[in-house]
């Protein structure tokens, strides 16, 4: 049974996190598996939208634990090495793929597992999920961007808050904290993303690409250079076919229809 699920229907690119048993918890098969199937939403323009998920009841519980010797007497885990070598590396991906990520948390999002959910674009959860920054349970920091995220999307008391204490944390509440896009019935999860994923794979690729740089530029940018950013990047939207197409059907009183070029 492969670790990550791959599925290319109508422009929707679906990634599954595959180790229902482990709480789909991350080894370094399923970093790469995730790795070559970001790589292949990058380099196919037949691929408009990611739709990522977890398999089970969980969406991804992070590293899996049971990988680290840490009996008496094992050798010092240098954590650095994972970190640097798979989780700021796929961070990164999918922060630079030039195409949204819609995230389905379908269970509890945990560690890792949590600030890669943080990492995608819009994120929906199921009402029964849940997001936990577990890192402290186990004597560790957030990483995968979490505390890069968490204080952005919520504040730095509430970040302190989920990073020191490690409490579940409700999707619901994770709604209304601004961490995700909105929370959902269990039921309608896959169905209401998988219409967002829909509206998206039938946008303008090219001017979301262009929309999640700016967006994530803009925290590190004054007024100013975001001024300038943006003036660049319309130039760039505007040299787009499906620009001139938008406007064409808007002045004919149509639905446009962007071919993502
Ligand atoms: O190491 C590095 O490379 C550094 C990078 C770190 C990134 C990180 O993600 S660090 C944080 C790692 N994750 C955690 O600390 C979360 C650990 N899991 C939990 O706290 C709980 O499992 C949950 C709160 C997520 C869910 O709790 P619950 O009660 O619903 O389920 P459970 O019974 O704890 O887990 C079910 C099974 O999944 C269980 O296996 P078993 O007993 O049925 O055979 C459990 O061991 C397994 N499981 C859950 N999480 C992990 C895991 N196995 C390995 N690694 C896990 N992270």
């Amino acid at each position: 049974m492969s670790s990550i699920l791959v599925s290319l229907q109508g422009g929707i690119l679906g990634i599954t996190l595959n180790r229902p048993d482990k709480l789909n918890a991350f080894n370094p098969e399923m970093h790469q598996r995730l790795k070559a199937a970001l790589e292949r939403a990058r380099d196919e323009p037949e691929v408009r939208v990611v739709l990522l998920t977890g398999a089970g009841r969980a969406f991804c519980a992070g590293q899996d634990l049971a990988e680290r010797d840490v009996s008496a007497g094992a050798a010092p885990i240098d954590l650095s090495v994972t970190i640097g070598s798979y989780y700021n590396p796929l961070v990164r991906r999918m922060r630079e793929l030039p195409k949204p990520i819609v995230c389905a948390v379908n269970g509890i999002a945990a560690g890792a597992g949590a600030n890669i959910a943080l990492a995608c674009d819009l994120v929906l959860a199921a009402r029964s999920a849940s997001f936990l920054q577990a890192f402290s349970r186990i004597g560790l920091l957030p990483d995968s961007g979490g505390t890069w995220f968490l204080p952005r999307l919520a504040g730095s008391a509430r970040a302190m808050g989920l990073a020191l204490l490690a409490d579940k944390l409700p999707a619901e509440d994770a709604e209304h904290w601004g961490l995700i896009w909105k929370a959902v019935d269990d039921a309608r999860l896959m169905d209401e993303a998988q219409a967002i994923a829909r509206i998206l794979a039938d946008g303008p690729t090219k001017a979301y690409g262009l929309i999640k740089k700016a967006l994530h530029a803009s925290a590190g940018n004054s007024l100013d250079a975001q001024l300038d950013l943006e003036r660049d990047l319309q130039r760039e939207a505007g040299l787009s076919e499906d620009y001139r197409e938008g406007v064409a059907a808007f002045m004919q009183k149509r639905k446009p229809v962007f071919k993502g070029k």
